[in-house]
């Protein structure tokens, strides 16, 4: 397992789509279990594929709050079936936006279907953290950021912050 560079915006990777997965073999179980070793190490919740370069429909996730008891979730290919016309307001923040959080409206529950570490099909009915957390790494898969979902002047003010805070540090 190894730990890998997350990608932040700007940068035009996070807009490209992802691509579905043929097949779930031993290359995107190394790929998951990179991708969990990153978001542990950045203390992130969620992570999909393109946050590291990747562009394939593959998410990790770990909602649980007990550091010592670890759940992590693995999501190749999902699709949403279905969506609860009520929403659900979290204040959201993205590994690839840093230290940028703003409350964001989504459904409040879904129902996703995907196939898991070992390509077996799941359905799950989510809701609560859960479900804003599917949604909002989903949202990766298409090249949407939560930021999208601000005022185009909110969005540009976080993207000048960003890039400025890129220029200044050493980062190529
Ligand atoms: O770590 C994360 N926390 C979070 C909080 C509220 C809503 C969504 C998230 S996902 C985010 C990690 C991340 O950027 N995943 O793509
Ligand atoms: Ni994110």
């Amino acid at each position: 397992m190894a730990i890998r560079t997350i990608i932040t915006e700007p940068n035009k990777l996070l807009r490209q789509i992802s691509k579905p997965v043929a097949v779930v073999g031993s290359e995107e179980q190394k790929l998951m279990d990179d991708m969990l070793d990153t978001m542990y190490d950045a203390n992130g919740i969620g992570l999909a594929a393109i946050q590291i370069g990747v562009p394939k429909r593959i998410i990790v996730m770990d909602i649980s709050k007990d550091e010592n008891k670890k759940e992590p979730r693995y999501f190749v290919n999902p699709i949403i079936k279905n969506k609860d016309p009520l929403k659900a307001t979290y204040e959201e923040g993205c590994l690839s936006v840093p230290n940028q959080f703003a409350e964001i409206d989504r459904p409040s529950k879904c129902e996703v279907e995907y196939l898991d570490y070992d390509g077996k099909k799941q359905l799950i009915k989510a809701d609560g953290l859960l479900a804003t957390c599917i949604q909002h790494e989903m949202d990766h898969l298409e090249g949407i950021l939560f930021i999208d979902y601000l005022s185009k002047l909110k969005r540009s003010m976080i993207i000048k912050k960003l890039s400025k805070l890129k220029s200044n540090s050493a980062e190529v």
